[in-house]
């Protein structure tokens, strides 16, 4: 290894160590890429000498002039409780220095469910803007010129619906659909992999983003079809190579998606747009996006793209959500901020950057304003702007791209030998991958191998509280269904029933192009749910996902340590008493798809001894009741990231009690606020576990419940009444 190093560097470095080897200095990253304490002009790969910014492979940037000539988009993701609350929020951020808008919708929405639906009770305008009919949509949009201002909208699994309301309201607003600019997130595969707001099987999925490029590609030119997303996959613990990686390799199966649909490569590619995540590894963030661009130059030359702006990847980035951490938040503002110029260093078009809140709520308008400002005070006062590309040369980041982009090419190497994405995905590869790459992760933090200030270092002794954004979901509910059935009541019926039809026929044949129906369908004023059922129907039902858990991940990361061992032989003696293993059911309740924590503690537990059974998605209270008791469990952990535990989780302890079975505990984890633990405990919660727990503990703690050595509130109460 040393013979990787200058001479005389070497005998320095040597004589400063003091008796340390050089190679204690190297630092093996997550990716398995090794990096050295020093890079020098032999790092340098061939091609970084003579690049040039706006030439293909594009590696220093899409654009020739990048922000010299126009600085990146700021476009921060917001939508919350009714399209009035969030037109509101829109229209003051754009007042106040913000660019391009990004509507997140809430989760009933995602799941194709009118807010009057009784699975979604608590979703509605929770973790996002309610949007049911076209109605909604222009309330959101109104005041808002939309021949102008570009619009993300983050939708996959309905996105048929959304973008059919999209266009409608933007008609009635006087835009010809044609002039309409923005970007869909239509990315499917991802979600099967990671997201999971999906609502059909894959292949229907895949004809549905196939569609939306093709009508697009003619009827909305300029408007970005899609947002190839690796965004998630990085929250889910993905590695950098593999967000790389699988990214890539799901634009490629839309490439060959929309080609199997007849379109001409150069026809639909210009208007094929990425998403990536970008967390704290600083450089190594550059280098990715720096080599995603050069392997989708390559990629797309590959299938035969001629034009210059098919090889073209432009890019959005958002900030790392499971950077931050609920303990000690303002480091979060820090924490962003080296996001935030990392991501333009690596040369983004767009971006948002995170609330310091997010591991407790939605952004307040405090929080909110820190965030915008943050890309404010990067784009005016820093001068970041005025050199393309500052860090293509640099011997470290540039043979930093070129390790990234081969292990990357490596990873996509693998999921084509298993046939494409599509099949991949079928198969589990991808989604096995990650969630042993999160295992490793988690075992890390809590060995405290990877710091993280304020949580597993240097941790505060005591926590001032945040105000946050509360939403009351029950008020905005009731509004949504007061518009719902005036939507009904005043529309034509027969129009709208042949709409839905003819959009049913459409899905169950292979002609014919859903969105275009779509939009009929809307403009006769079906609604959100009608138009997802329909298709529902045309294509034969809903996707069922099956769950399954990888298993000693995490036992071997903590192979040599003690309190692992202990812990473990804890749980042994205990099930050696009862005679069984203590047993646990992770649940997920409501249309929350966030499922990195529960699989993380699902694995984690199975490793430590417990008997774990991992609940599906998308459960309702009753039906997690039914499992708990069915499975003979002794509790039930609910992971809870998309603020529904409020309902969601006294309904489960009532279920529980209605069937005689109050004696199951409940304990509770994920995205819970401080502010929220009074009202669970009295429901009758007997543990919470915040962000940035350590799941030896959570182990240790939930034994104790078990013991009966912690109670909750109300069964303290009945054991002293
Ligand atoms: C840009 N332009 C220039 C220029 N730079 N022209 C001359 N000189 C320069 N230096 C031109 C571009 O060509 C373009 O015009 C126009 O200016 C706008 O620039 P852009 O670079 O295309 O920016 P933008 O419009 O912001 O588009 C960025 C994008 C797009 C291509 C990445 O897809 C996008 O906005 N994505 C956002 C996705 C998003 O917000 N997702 C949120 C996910 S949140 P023209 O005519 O060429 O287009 C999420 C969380 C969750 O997913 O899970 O819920
Ligand atoms: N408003 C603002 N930001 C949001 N995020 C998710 N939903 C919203 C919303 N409604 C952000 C968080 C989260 C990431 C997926 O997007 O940062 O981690």
């Amino acid at each position: 290894m040393s013979e990787n190093f200058p001479r005389d560097w070497l005998d320095l470095a040597t004589k400063e160590l003091k008796g340390r080897e050089v190679e204690d200095l190297t630092w093996q990253t997550a990716e398995g890429i090794a990096i050295k304490p020093v890079y020098t002009a032999e790092d340098l790969p061939q091609d970084a000498t003579s690049a040039l910014p706006g030439v293909a492979p594009f590696t220093r940037g899409p654009r020739a002039t990048m922000y010299a000539g126009q600085p990146w988009t700021i476009r921060q993701y917001a939508g919350f409780s009714t399209a009035e609350a969030s037109n509101a929020f829109y229209r003051k951020n754009l007042a106040a220095g913000q660019k391009g808008l990004s509507v997140a919708f809430d989760l009933a929405t995602h799941r194709g469910y009118d807010s009057d639906h009784p699975r979604v009770a608590g979703d509605v305008g929770k973790a996002g803007v309610a949007i049911d009919t076209v109605e909604d949509m222009k309330i959101l949009f109104d005041g808002i010129p939309l021949d102008t201002m570009s619009v993300s909208m983050t939708m996959n699994g309905a996105i048929i619906p959304v973008l059919a309301m999209f266009v409608v309201a933007a008609e009635e607003q006087g835009v010809d659909r044609r002039q309409l600019t923005g970007t869909v997130q239509n990315d499917i595969l991802k979600e099967f992999m990671v997201r999971n707001t999906y609502i059909y099987p894959p292949e229907p999925s895949m004809r549905i983003v196939a569609d939306i490029i093709g009508y697009t590609a003619v009827e909305m030119p300029r408007f970005n079809s899609i947002s190839i997303s690796g965004y998630h996959m990085q929250e889910a613990g993905a590695t950098l190579a593999q967000e790389l990686a699988y990214t890539l390799a799901d634009g490629m199966e839309y490439v060959r998606a929309a080609m199997a649909r007849g379109l001409s490569v150069d026809k639909f590619a210009p208007r094929l747009s990425f998403f990536f995540c970008i967390g704290m590894n600083f450089f190594m963030e550059v280098a990715k996006l720096r080599a995603a661009r050069q392997m989708w130059a390559k990629i797309m030359t590959d299938f035969g793209a001629t034009d210059e702006r098919s090889k073209m990847l432009r890019t959005h980035c958002q900030t790392s959500g499971v950077s931050l951490t609920e303990q000690d938040p303002m480091n979060n503002v820090v924490r962003t901020a080296y996001e935030a110029m990392s991501a333009v260093l690596g040369g983004t078009q767009s971006l948002h950057t995170n609330a310091f809140d997010e591991a407790m709520a939605l952004p307040s308008e405090t929080s909110a304003r820190i965030a915008r400002n943050t890309q404010l005070i990067l784009a005016h006062e820093t001068g970041v702007t005025n050199v393309v590309d500052p860090l293509g040369g640099s011997y470290y980041v540039e043979a930093l791209t070129k390790d990234l982009a081969d292990r990357a090419f490596e990873l996509i190497a693998e999921v084509e030998a298993a046939g494409g994405m599509t099949k991949a995905v079928a198969e589990g590869l991808p989604k096995r991958r990650i969630e042993e790459a999160a295992a490793l992760r988690q075992a890390r933090i809590d060995k405290g191998e990877d710091v993280v200030v304020g949580v597993n270092r240097f941790r505060l002794e005591e926590e001032a509280p945040v105000e946050i954004l509360n939403i009351d979901t029950a008020a905005v509910r009731k509004s949504q269904i007061a518009r719902l059935e005036e939507v009904r009541r005043t529309r034509s019926k027969e129009a709208c029933e042949s709409a839905l039809a003819a959009l049913r026929d459409c899905a169950s044949g292979k002609d014919g192009n859903l969105l275009a129906a779509a939009v009929e369908a809307a403009r006769a004023r079906a609604t959100l749910g009608e138009i997802s059922q329909a298709m529902e129907d045309g294509f034969g039902g809903r996707h069922q996902p099956s769950t399954s858990l990888i298993s000693g991940v995490f036992a071997s990361a903590h192979e040599s340590d003690p309190e692992f061992a202990t812990i473990r032989q804890r749980i042994a003696d205990y099930a050696e008493e009862k005679g069984r293993k203590p047993s646990i059911l992770v649940a997920k309740l409501g249309q929350d798809g966030h499922d990195r924590g529960s699989k993380v503690i699902a694995t984690a537990f199975a490793d430590l001894g417990f008997a774990v059974h991992l609940g599906p998605l998308f459960e309702t209270p009753q039906e997690v009741a039914s499992l708990a008791i069915d499975r003979k469990v002794d509790v039930v952990g609910v992971s809870s990231h998309a603020a529904g535990h409020m309902t969601l989780v006294p309904e489960l302890i009532a279920a529980l009690a209605e069937k005689n079975r109050a004696d199951i505990h409940v304990v509770c984890g994920g995205v819970i606020p401080s502010q929220d633990y009074q009202a669970l405990l009295d429901a009758g919660v007997a543990e919470i576990f915040g962000p940035g727990t350590n799941v030896l503990q959570a182990a240790m703690a939930v034994l104790g419940v078990l013991e009966g050595r912690r109670r909750n509130t109300r069964a303290t109460e009945r054991l002293t009444a």
